[in-house]
């Protein structure tokens, strides 16, 4: 009740512009939240772990309990999109890191697409990845 008494007592006019100001100055934005690829090398085969790290690139800082809610991992960057094997999620020890296990079953380029939340924000984190298994 406060914050509305207080919202009143200000002129509309001043009311307008604090907003405007505030949506573009003062609001964090999830476009300063990036996916790092840890690793660009996996061994080929059965249960490789891929680690990624998701930054805050306005503070440097990792960022903890972010929801990744898709992942896939393809080789589409060797021409087989349909080549698709399952992401399972594993713990990852470090805040801000997030590790997935996968079964590399070809030597290759493969595809590492990711989808995060981030609490408090608004929108999606998106990245994609070439990850290399190798012999
Ligand atoms: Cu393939």
């Amino acid at each position: 009740m406060k914050t509305l008494n207080f919202v009143r007592a200000i002129p509309a006019a001043l009311i307008v512009a604090a907003c405007g100001g505030s949506s573009t100055a003062a609001l964090a934005d999830i476009k300063d939240y990036k996916f790092e690829l840890v690793d660009r090398m996996v061994q080929a085969g059965p249960d490789r772990v891929m680690t990624v790290r998701l930054m805050n690139t306005r503070t440097g800082k990792p960022v903890p309990d972010a929801v990744i809610f898709a992942t896939r991992l393809d080789m589409a960057p060797d021409a087989m999109q349909e080549m698709a094997t399952k992401v399972t999620p594993v713990p990852a020890a470090e805040p801000g890191t997030y590790k997935f296990k996968a079964s590399f079953g070809m030597e290759g380029r493969w595809q590492l697409s990711l989808g995060a939340k981030v609490q408090g924000e608004t929108g999606t984190v998106a990245g994609k990845f070439v990850i290399t298994a190798q012999k």
